[in-house]
């Protein structure tokens, strides 16, 4: 746990989430601020920087994709369609530091890129 990490903090439960689904490894939460009708938060509860860290333990990335798409189903996004999402580093306008799949969905989301 990296105790300046406000996602390892929720992990810990020091900081209050709406959690949605829980493995040994990860924990999903409702996003603070929604882009969507659905907009859940996936993490390992391991931290890993960013995607490109959490690649170097394939496990941990099986069990993060693995929970989302269960977050998905449980959601009921898999019929019309969902994105999945991993902002990355400042061009990719990631602002917390511990990896994390949005799961966003519930509307029909336009063009990926803005
Ligand atoms: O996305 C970081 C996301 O984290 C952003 O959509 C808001 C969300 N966020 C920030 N703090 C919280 C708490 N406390 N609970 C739930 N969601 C939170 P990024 O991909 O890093 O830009």
């Amino acid at each position: 746990m990296d105790n300046d990490c406000l996602f390892c903090r929720i992990v810990a439960g020091e900081i209050p989430a709406t959690v949605v689904h829980e493995t040994a490894t990860t924990l999903a939460f409702r996003d603070i601020d929604p882009k969507a009708p659905v907009h859940v938060l996936v993490i390992p509860k391991a931290h890993h920087r960013d995607v490109l860290a959490l690649a170097g333990d394939p496990a941990a990335a099986a069990d993060l994709l693995a929970a989302s798409a269960a977050v998905a189903q449980a959601e009921g996004l898999t019929g019309d369609g969902f994105r999945l999402i991993f902002n990355t580093g400042g061009h990719g306008g990631q602002e917390v530091f511990h990896v994390h799949a949005h799961v966003v969905g519930g509307r029909a989301l336009g063009p990926m890129v803005s």
